[in-house]
């Protein structure tokens, strides 16, 4: 071993110079790497005599000590040529967001009405969308040749016996399904999707979603379905919100109403979406017809009860003034976008 080897490296180490990381880490190899000439000499140092040892142990030392430093000082200093493995990216940087989308107004004014019922004790069910006629028109007191059970008002899955197969015109199928299964007394509330044959246009679909509900036990009396419906159009529509009733029509309820809520945009001073009534259109209600209960079993002298019926298009419709029905259903993003945003993940 002669100290001028040792010597010619400090001084090439004191001379190095680069420009990029790429030539840094070729300077690092060819003095430190296993084949490195720094390394070298240490591999040499260990045959030297023991006496010797002393005298380049030391130099020896500082010569790996100087290139290391100065390997160290260089890579701090050398451009980026994209020749170091680590990221270049500020890893602390916040993500982009996932696009998320937004509630279909439909099932935002559903969840409203449900979670109002809920917190007046009511259950909820659903049932099946495909029914027989005895649990869409038979139980509910509609006579043999009424209309809606024509083909022009109702689709058919199979015809001609006694008790067809259809699409459920209403969701009041389903709680003749309650009435016929539920311990009395019955709270339920039943929102789904209902079907009838009627050419599309801005105001009919032969698809849309409603929400019915029934109320039975003894002495329940109109005086319960009006305040049932007040304490709901306060809920859903403002503390300021009064109603009004109408009388009314359908086979299942006797008497029956229609239900009207003071219009919202104009405090009842008449504008163009109550179409300068005052007033809006919210439901159909009425006391179970004696008949309904006894054809699910339910003794009429002992038991009476309410039911009501809403359409969310029509609410969803009052609520943003959504002036076409079709848009409910064609899905375009502008919009969907216009509701309610999906809460943040
Ligand atoms: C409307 C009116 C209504 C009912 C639905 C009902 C259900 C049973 C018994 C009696 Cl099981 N009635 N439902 C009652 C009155 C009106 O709906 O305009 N719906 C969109």
């Amino acid at each position: 071993m002669k100290r001028e080897d040792i010597d010619q490296l400090l001084a090439e180490v004191g001379a190095l110079d680069c420009k990029t990381q790429k030539e840094v880490e070729d300077a690092r190899v060819r003095l430190l790497g296993k084949k490195g000439s720094i390394t070298a000499l240490f591999e040499e140092f260990r045959t030297v005599d023991k006496d010797q040892k002393k005298e380049f142990g030391r130099p020896l030392n500082e010569l790996k000590q100087a290139a290391m430093a100065k390997i160290d000082e260089l890579k701090e200093n050398a451009a980026d040529d994209g020749s170091s493995d680590g990221p270049k990216e500020d890893l602390s940087m916040p993500g982009d967001g996932l696009p998320l989308g937004s509630r279909h107004p439909v099932s935002i004014v559903r969840q409203q009405i449900v979670d109002i019922f809920r917190k007046f004790g009511y259950d909820v069910a659903e049932g099946p969308e495909i029914e027989d006629d005895h649990h869409v028109f038979e139980a509910l007191n509609f006579p043999p040749n009424h209309p809606a059970r024509d083909m022009q008002d109702t689709f058919f899955v199979s015809a001609g016996h006694l008790n067809p197969i259809l699409l459920r015109t209403h969701t009041s199928s389903v709680q003749v399904r309650a009435m016929e299964t539920m311990k009395l007394p019955i709270r339920v509330i039943c929102p789904g999707r209902v079907f009838r044959n009627e050419a599309i246009s801005a105001r009919a679909h032969c698809i849309f979603h409603q929400v019915e509900g029934l109320y039975i036990d003894e002495n329940v009396t109109f005086a319960d379905l009006k305040q049932a419906l007040l304490l709901f159009a306060r809920e859903m529509f403002g503390p300021e919100t009064s109603i009004r009733m109408r009388p009314s029509y359908f086979p299942f309820t006797e008497p029956s109403t229609e239900v009207d809520v003071s219009c919202n945009i104009c405090h009842g001073k008449g504008c163009n979406v109550c179409k300068g009534t005052g007033w809006l259109e919210i439901l159909g209600a009425g006391m179970v017809d004696p008949n309904v209960l006894e054809a699910s079993g339910i003794d009429s002298k002992k038991y009476s009860g309410f039911a009501f019926g809403m359409g969310l298009e029509r609410i969803a419709m009052l609520k943003w003034q959504v002036n076409d029905l079709r848009h409910y259903f064609e899905n375009d993003m502008r919009f969907l976008g216009e509701f309610e945003t999906a809460p943040e993940v």
